[in-house]
């Protein structure tokens, strides 16, 4: 009987296959081994041909997921530089950029970085901490994790008409609002289009630290403002470490969301390095109906109600909810105004303990374009879905 020769490299792959399944326990061998094997697949066709060191690495990672295959060729052959702080407090714009993304399990030294702590009085730690206090990308830090990203963030005032970020550079800070508006603006075939706005709430300058890659748009100040920055070091070593806590937690989570599923696997990682969870008690009002909406839901566990009010007529009872709909795990709410631009057009409350998972508008609008189809399909369900339960005629609250 002759041998069987084992292929080069299938001891290998199995051996990454078994660590994850230890890692991640899923409950579904087969169904992981599928998203395992494509990722893998994945990290192999974004590799050049004849890149020995990256091949060797994603062969042996199988789950890094460096996705931008523009940012890894300009890798090559650059150093990083550590920002330097100018006596304003803000780090001077970097010359060069480390284009390789980040794998915090190969980040040995980390913690061994000095902490940057720049002090604040009692009343600037409060306004800091407000500001902080709907921001996604903090909310699934530990507390110790939080409070040395308070400790690291700095002040900025801002002019009107000052450019806090320009298009195309290399990334230094994050930034959180506190107070002033700041126009979006992208570069289009050689002009500037100003394609959203942040309205005294948000944070941007995010993607340039996580991917290692160019500022994806310019941001403006139309108004004297207040800003709080993080440095990139900081925000590397709390936020982007934490990253791929989060692509662990919820990676099978996204993969079983019906609407997700128009998404390559590379970009529904993206959705999970920006979205945020949050958890409401039984009862609690998730949206409100009439309601300016600036960001979009994904139910992980438990389940919500949807009501509809309409106005007051002559006779009838003051602002009557009615019940429309309920959307359990791995069902989505709060597209409609962010796809029509329109108020909330419902109330969405939790029933039981409910969490979900929050993407900003942003975000929705940068990430979720390809699945906009799907979701306007549904938006004329419910169109038929109203006229079905009230008619025509039905006044609504806004
Ligand atoms: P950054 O580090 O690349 C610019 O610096 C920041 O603008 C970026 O991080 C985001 O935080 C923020 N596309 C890309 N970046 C955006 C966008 C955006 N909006 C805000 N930022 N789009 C607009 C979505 C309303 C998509 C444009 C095609
Ligand atoms: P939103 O951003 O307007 C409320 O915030 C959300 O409730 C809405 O997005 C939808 O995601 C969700 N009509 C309107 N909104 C609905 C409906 C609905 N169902 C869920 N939502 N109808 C029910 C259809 C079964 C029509 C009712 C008359």
């Amino acid at each position: 009987m002759s041998t069987a020769e084992i292929p080069a490299g299938l001891k290998e792959l199995l051996h990454r296959y078994t660590v994850e399944v230890l890692r991640h326990r899923p409950a579904n061998l087969v169904e992981f081994a599928v998203q395992h094997f494509t990722q893998v697949l994945e990290s192999q066709r974004h590799q050049k041909p004849g890149d020995k060191k990256r091949g060797g690495k994603a062969a042996r990672k199988g789950v890094t997921f460096a996705t931008d295959e523009k940012a890894l060729e300009d890798k090559e052959g650059k150093e990083e530089e550590e920002p330097v702080k100018s006596t304003t407090g803000k780090y001077n714009r970097r010359v060069s950029v480390c284009a390789e993304a980040y794998d915090p399990d190969e980040d040995q030294d980390d913690d061994s970085e000095p902490r940057i702590v720049h002090p604040k009085t009692d009343g600037q730690r409060r306004r800091l901490q407000d500001a902080c206090r709907d921001i996604l990308l903090f909310k699934t830090l530990e507390q110790e994790q939080f409070s040395e990203v308070l400790d690291a963030m700095f002040e900025v005032q801002v002019k009107a008409q000052e450019h806090i970020i320009d298009q195309g550079d290399d990334g230094d800070n994050f930034y959180i609002i506190e107070k002033g508006v700041y126009d979006i603006l992208v570069e289009k075939e050689g002009v500037s289009v100003r394609v959203g706005k942040y309205d005294n709430k948000g944070s941007f300058g995010e993607l340039a630290l996580m991917y290692n890659t160019p500022r994806a748009a310019t941001i403006v100040a139309t108004e004297a403002g207040a800003l709080w920055g993080l440095d990139r070091a900081t925000f590397h070593r709390l936020i982007v470490k934490n990253n791929a806590k989060k692509r662990r937690m919820y990676e099978a989570f996204v993969e079983c969301v019906p609407l997700l599923k128009c998404l390559e696997l590379s970009e529904r990682m993206k959705i999970v390095d920006v979205l945020g969870a949050r958890s409401f008690k039984d009862g609690e009002r998730i949206i409100a109906q009439g309601d300016t909406a600036d960001c979009f839901f994904i139910v992980e566990s438990g389940q919500v109600r949807v009501t509809i009010e309409s106005k007051a007529k002559a006779g009838q009872q003051d602002h009557a909810e009615v019940e429309v709909a309920r959307c359990s795990r791995g069902q989505y709410f709060g597209e409609l105004a962010l796809v029509t631009n329109k108020p909330r057009a419902a109330s969405v409350y939790a029933v039981g303990l409910t969490k979900c998972l929050v993407i900003d508008i942003q975000a929705f609008e940068r990430l979720l374009g390809p699945c906009k189809e799907i979701m306007k399909r549904n938006i004329s369900q419910y169109e038929e879905q109203r006229v079905a339960l009230f008619g025509s005629s039905m006044d609504l609250k806004h």
